[in-house]
């Protein structure tokens, strides 16, 4: 999971670098001094990413190698504010189209910076010519760019994800699928749909094909109307898909939707993480760093050992005894929480 691999293997400076990578990708490239700035962001963001202890004073800062006054003051701001104003405030026009760029959806960041330094200025200009600014690939996001920004309205998401039980029961009645992320946590309006789905094996049958199966059936009811990534290997527990579905009625809006097939041994690790939100998800798990014990998607593991900087040298094994979320809460003395409550 890359987000986990993130923050354990980048060490306790990781916001700030995130953040002065995020400075890197604003920065226009036009000349050669732009170009000198948007490399010491990124040099600046890789040397606090190496550093093993957090480093909060400007002091501490400058003796670090790559980081001068300016990037200092920097960084201090970051560390003041949670950000820096020039993510916050747009101070370019090219910063404001790169942020709207930003909002189609298969754009990130440097894809958004290149469609502007290719010389788009709008959304519109880029329907118009795809090919002039290297976005043949963009169609679904930009077909369905004003749907794919709007959240969903939570009973749209309880009638979807309605539909997927139905689909799924009628593949087989033993099937368990649960809607996770924002909606779980109780949200008004969710910014995707996140279907998880799984099966207790204990009468020797698993739920394997499942995820093709539902999906099949929602692209047969002209719900699903694009795949956007498909699983290597439909067959795996693990299946993931992700695409986009409207309900079968007029004027429907085009959402997201992840489902995603779950071990049923993983269950108990895989609902707290399809829960969130991110910034929990990250707290827990940093005290399962500190209790010893390692928390991702898949599981709990205990007698995990680690060199004096933090990095990973076992694995460590499964937690025994794991039924329920609540397990993990009270291996890690974590007091249970609802998942309305799980905010940061
Ligand atoms: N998740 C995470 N870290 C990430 C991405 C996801 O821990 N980088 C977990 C927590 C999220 C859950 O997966 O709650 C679902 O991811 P979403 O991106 O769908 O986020 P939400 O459902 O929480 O919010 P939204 O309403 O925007 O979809
Ligand atoms: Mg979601
Ligand atoms: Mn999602």
């Amino acid at each position: 999971n890359p987000e986990e691999n993130r923050t354990t293997r980048n060490g306790p400076n990781e916001p700030v670098a995130f953040q002065l990578e995020k400075l890197a990708d604003l920065q226009s490239t036009t000349t050669e001094k732009d170009q000198f700035r948007q490399r010491s962001y990124k040099q600046a963001a890789n040397k606090l990413r190496s550093c093993p202890t957090k480093v909060t004073r400007f002091d501490q800062l400058v003796k670090l190698r790559g980081i001068g006054d300016k990037m200092a003051n920097k960084i201090i701001e970051i560390l003041r504010t949670g950000t820096h104003r020039r993510l916050t405030t747009f101070q370019t026009e090219r910063e404001k189209t790169v942020k709207l760029f930003c909002g189609i959806y298969g754009v990130g960041q440097a894809k958004a910076a290149d469609l502007y330094d290719k010389g788009a200025r709008s959304v519109e200009m880029i329907r118009r010519d795809p090919a002039r600014f290297g976005a043949e690939l963009l169609h679904v996001g930009l077909k369905y760019y004003e749907d794919l920004l709007e959240r969903i309205p939570r009973d749209e998401v309880t009638e979807l994800y309605g539909h997927a039980k139905r689909i799924a029961y009628k593949i087989d009645p033993k099937l368990q699928v649960w809607c996770m992320g924002s909606y779980r946590r109780g949200a008004e309006t969710c910014g995707d749909i996140d279907l998880i789905i799984t099966r207790d094996p204990s009468d020797g049958k698993t739920h394997e094909g499942a995820v093709q199966k539902l999906w099949k059936g929602l692209v047969a009811e002209k719900m699903v109307r694009h795949e956007l990534t498909v699983p290597e290997d439909w067959r795996s527990l693990d299946a993931l898909v992700h695409g986009l579905i409207r309900l079968p009625k007029p004027g429907a809006k085009m959402r997201r939707i992840d489902v995603l097939g779950v071990p049923f041994d993983e269950i108990p690790a895989a609902m707290i993480y399809f829960t969130g939100n991110d910034y929990f998800n990250r707290s827990i798990r940093l005290k399962a760093r500190r209790h010893g014990y390692r928390l991702n998607q898949r599981g709990l593991y205990k007698d995990v050992a680690r060199d004096r900087k933090g990095i990973k040298l076992t694995e460590g094994v499964p937690v025994p005894g794991i039924k329920h979320e609540r397990d993990i809460f009270r291996v890690l003395k974590v007091p249970y929480c609802e998942p309305e409550q799980r905010l940061p």
